[in-house]
């Protein structure tokens, strides 16, 4: 069985962007493919996060997961921070990674060129730690939204450049982005992707919103003057955007969704798109509120952690063995 890991940020609620671009998708893999899923806590203090907003951040992710469908049974389901090889492989990365290549990161170049002052050491050498935190499991393929393309990509010659400078010991993973929902924009700005850390939250559809919230959101979406239902991306991105969700969401092909609404009104197109969505959020819901009261994350947790260590630390050793840091 081929391998696939990825990993998970919850510097915020988990939105409706992350579950089309991301989690949907492992609950689909899950029973292909032997998944690895965790929760990147070390990646979400690249910059400051109120430590009890984080604490409940990162409870109500694993929560999501496993009320989106993931199964531990299937799913190695872990917090980074319980196997420490991430963070030692981290340091290796970056020891291996120039400074030409981290310029070149667009997530960071965005950062700086939106004129955000006091970035980390943590955000810049991030792409490091990505890399080691894909590495450690020699996964086959790890899926993720659009914008961390570029970041696999690094991976995949931070690996090329170990293989060549040791000798052969990572796999080359190869990114996975899925064809519909890989970059859900903002409901109220079309031109930017829905985000969890944009201030002001009208564009963004968090999955533990209530579902009355997530209409409304909708219903106000921003669209254009045009009038005419059809896929004109360029021209009528907002609501090429709810076409795309409802799509993913309900598996019919965006030109179906057209069909069904030529002719109508953009009200009419949006109110089916609320139906899904809410119809969506409503089943996550119900989930999410009996995990969130018992017991269940704290031993999923454990258990995937047990597994995980088992294999970061047999990788671990043979870099460090490797690169000469060992003297047994
Ligand atoms: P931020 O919102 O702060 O930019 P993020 O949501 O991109 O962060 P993560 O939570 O780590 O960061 O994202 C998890 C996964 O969800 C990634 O694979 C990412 O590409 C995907 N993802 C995030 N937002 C969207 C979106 N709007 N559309 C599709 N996929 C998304
Ligand atoms: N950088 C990713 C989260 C992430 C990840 C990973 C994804 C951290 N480590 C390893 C895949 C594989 C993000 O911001 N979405």
């Amino acid at each position: 069985m081929k391998r696939m890991l990825s990993g998970i940020k919850p510097t915020g609620q988990l939105t409706l962007g992350n579950y089309i671009g991301a989690l949907r998708n492992f609950v689909n893999y899950q029973d292909e493919y032997e998944m690895i899923v965790f929760i990147a806590n070390l990646h979400c203090i690249t910059n400051y996060q109120d430590p009890p907003a984080l604490r409940k951040n990162l409870k109500d992710a694993i929560a999501l997961y496993l009320a989106c469908g993931l199964d531990p049974e299937k799913a190695t389901i872990f917090l980074q921070t319980d196997v420490h090889e991430h963070a030692e492989l981290g340091y290796i990365m970056a020891c291996m990674t120039y400074l030409g290549e981290l310029n070149r990161m667009t997530q960071f170049k965005d950062k700086v060129a939106k004129g955000e002052t006091n970035l980390s050491a943590g955000m810049y050498t991030y792409p490091c730690l990505m890399a080691a935190d894909i590495l450690l499991y020699n996964p086959d393929y790890v899926p993720v939204g659009d914008d961390q393309k570029q970041h696999v990509e690094l991976t995949r010659d931070l690996a090329h450049r170990f293989n060549n400078l040791y000798s052969e010991t990572f796999k080359m993973p190869e990114p996975l982005v899925a064809k519909v929902g890989a970059r859900i924009m903002s409901l109220d700005d079309p031109s930017k992707k829905m985000s969890k850390s944009d201030r002001g939250d009208k564009g963004c559809i968090y999955l533990l919103d209530d579902p009355k919230t997530a209409r409304k959101k909708i219903m106000s979406a921003v669209t254009d003057s045009v009038g005419i239902i059809q896929l004109d991306q360029k021209n009528q991105p907002g609501l090429y955007n709810l076409i795309e969700i409802a799509s993913a969401l309900s598996n019919r092909d965006m030109e179906d969704i057209v069909k069904e609404f030529k002719g109508k009104g953009y009200g009419e197109l949006k109110k089916y798109v609320a139906d899904v969505v809410c119809a969506e959020l409503e089943r996550i819901q119900s989930r999410y509120y009996e995990i969130i009261n018992s017991d269940t994350i704290e031993k999923v947790i454990a258990d995937g952690a047990i597994k995980a260590q088992r294999i970061a630390y047999k990788t671990l050793s043979k870099v460090k063995r490797k690169v000469g840091l060992e003297i047994r």
